[in-house]
């Protein structure tokens, strides 16, 4: 069953790629081109209102006479990807991470990935098991700490997540610790208690760690395309995100919701993770990604 969605999905992602390359290998472009381009863009989750003003860019290129080739064309609209992604540079500002998203969309997976990193880099870091909904989740993080022997505090299954993480804030502090990265729960019984949550663990961490501004980080799962977007703006309202990590970029997704998150909500991109394997993960390059995006 999941072979066959996969398989499925990759004919749409191959669909993307003949098809604009189709565009950009036509010897004349018309308006026509540019309205194939705008259809091409929306089914690549890029977005109806981040594909039209890309767009009308364009148009504006092409009126001016400097798109008249396919090429032309390929070479503005990497241009206009770029100016969009680069735009929102991401700083990370300490080495205090929050990681918050949806259920399922990675947070646990990156947050081993960057304690790994981290901790390679000589840091001394502290995991946070925050998602005390499951007690599996406690579980899957304790794994990754075992495995990577890194230290981690956790709580028990129901205890209130505030709590673990005013515990981890004081072991930081006591034991200087360099690094903390806090793993949240996706799902609670409704979306009010988990933002009510969310905002809860921030003020405990700026209370007990004032010093630090903290880099809230919400996992976007790339296969999950435009749903993404709203996501993103309600995490946002009660977080204020600082960056978004756009996982499963090992999938057939082309990752193209990063385009209307970064226009839409300001949002900088500042990770691309792509597998369950520790050291599969990048700061995010505009440039790459781009070349990336609309590569054969
Ligand atoms: N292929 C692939 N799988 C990933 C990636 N990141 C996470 N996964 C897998 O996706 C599933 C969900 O990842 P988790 O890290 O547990 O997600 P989560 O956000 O912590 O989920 P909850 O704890 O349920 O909220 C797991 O099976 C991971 O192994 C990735 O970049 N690529
Ligand atoms: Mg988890």
């Amino acid at each position: 069953m999941f072979g066959f969605i996969k398989n499925k999905l990759k004919k749409i992602y191959d669909t993307f790629t003949t098809k604009v390359h189709a565009l950009f290998s036509k010897t004349t472009v018309d308006p026509e081109t540019l309205k194939e381009l705008e259809t091409i863009l929306i089914g690549a989750d890029v977005g109806v209102k981040t594909t039209r003003t890309i767009i009308t860019n364009l148009k504006k290129k092409y009126e001016q006479g400097q798109i008249a080739k396919g090429s032309d064309l390929k070479n503005a609209l990497e241009q206009e990807l770029h100016n969009l992604l680069s735009a929102q540079p991401f700083e990370q500002k300490s080495n205090i991470f929050l990681l918050v998203g949806i259920n399922g969309s990675g947070k646990t997976t990156f947050a081993a990935k960057l304690a790994s990193k981290l901790q390679s880099e000589g840091k001394k870091v502290l995991l946070v098991a925050a998602d005390t909904f499951r007690a599996a989740a406690v579980e899957q993080l304790t794994t990754w700490a075992k495995k990577l022997n890194i230290a981690i505090e956790s709580g028990t299954q129901g205890q209130d997540p505030a709590s673990v993480v005013f515990k981890a804030c004081e072991t930081f502090k006591q034991k200087q610790f360099d690094a903390l990265i806090i793993d949240t729960a996706g799902r609670l019984q409704t979306k009010t208690n988990l933002m009510k949550e969310l905002e809860k663990i921030k003020r405990i961490i700026s209370k007990q760690l004032p010093e630090n501004t903290i880099n809230t980080l919400l996992t976007v799962d790339s296969m999950l395309g435009q749903n993404s977007l709203e996501q993103a703006r309600i995490f946002n309202q009660s977080t204020d995100l600082s960056g978004i990590i756009l996982t499963k970029m090992d999938g057939t997704a082309k990752g193209g919701i990063v385009f209307a998150i970064v226009q839409e909500l300001n949002i900088p991109v500042a990770y691309i993770s792509f597998g369950e394997q520790t050291d599969q993960f990048k700061n995010f390059a505009p440039q790459e990604y781009v070349q990336q995006l609309l590569e054969e």
